[in-house]
């Protein structure tokens, strides 16, 4: 039956079905959850093997899982999505896609996925911040969310990620003297991610988190995978600007087309909108279409 709640209906079948009811509790009272051990072993290995492959690319040197030393503290490894199917395939992980629809909707999209890539030294902390950008009051319900895949071990000592629990609730950012994971002044609400490699940890777009430095010899490797609402703007350019063989694994599963930005209709040239005809005079602005393309932007609630 089509109800005023029909998208929350659906969504929380769903996360009935995939028994994520624990962790979709957990993410309303502390704002984050965790899901061990949610990538199979091969998936991991193949996604860790691409990351590290890339990062020699990226960086010109040879990443050593074992001691990190040609790659202390902190960088980034950007656009992944495009560049492997094993990226394409846990972007569409059925648990964790739940719970991200659970705060943003069917209609998000994805904003990037980056490999928060960590060696040794003190510089390689993130201090404490929230990933929805706008000025507080920040409203209650999430604007983006992360998934955040731990690639290795996480540890405190490794450079693990920080959250403060429930901090979703301040509807802020925190203020320079609160953003600190290390030293005296170190926020005492902070606490370590640790878990085992392959697990998966979701947060509302306003919770605090940052990470750790790593302090032990080795890298610590993260898939961040950041969603967000279809008004917000994207990190990274997907659409049109993904290589043809992902358009066409996966441009027929219109989750995938949403999450990759191949419905966006915005940027209007001289032809005007894509979603009409000018030459017949805007002949297709009829009640339906137009039912149509609020329902993809808002759907019947908000949580289209
Ligand atoms: O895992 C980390 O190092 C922190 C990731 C982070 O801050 C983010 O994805 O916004």
């Amino acid at each position: 039956m089509d109800t005023s709640t029909s998208d929350l209906d659906n969504i929380f079948e769903e996360i009935k079905r995939l028994d994520l009811m624990q962790n979709f509790a957990e993410l309303e009272a502390y704002g984050y959850t965790v899901i061990e051990n949610l990538l199979p072993q091969a998936t991991l290995e193949t996604a860790r093997e691409q990351i590290l492959k890339i990062a020699a690319k990226q960086t010109g040197r040879e990443p050593d899982l074992k001691t990190g030393k040609e790659h202390p503290d902190w960088r980034l490894i950007p656009y992944l999505m495009g560049r492997h199917s094993i990226f394409q395939e846990i972007l569409l992980n059925e648990k964790t896609l739940a719970l991200i629809t659970y705060l943003l909707g069917y209609s998000c999209n994805l904003s990037s996925m980056t490999c928060h890539f960590k060696g040794p030294g003190e510089a390689g902390v993130l201090p404490l911040h929230c990933d929805t950008g706008m000025p507080a009051p920040l409203p209650p319900y999430s604007n983006v969310a992360n998934v955040n895949f731990a690639m290795v071990d996480y540890t405190k000592e490794g450079g693990c990620l920080a959250v403060v629990p429930e901090s979703h609730k301040f509807s802020r950012n925190p203020r320079p003297n609160e953003m600190a994971l290390t030293g005296d002044n170190a926020n005492p609400m902070a606490i370590p991610i640790e878990v085992p490699a392959g697990s998966a940890v979701i947060w509302h777009g306003n919770l605090w988190h940052g990470s750790y430095p790593r302090t032990i010899p080795g890298l610590r490797l993260n898939l961040a995978v950041y969603f967000a609402r279809p008004w917000w703007r994207l990190q990274e350019r997907y659409g049109d600007s993904l290589p043809a063989e992902v358009i066409e694994r996966h441009g027929n599963n219109p989750r995938f087309r949403q999450l990759a930005n191949l419905n966006e209709t915005m940027g209007w040239q001289e032809e005007g909108p894509s979603f009409l005809n000018l030459k017949d005079g805007g002949a297709n602005i009829n009640a339906e279409n137009i039912a149509r393309r609020m329902r993809a932007l808002n759907g019947s609630g908000w949580h289209a």
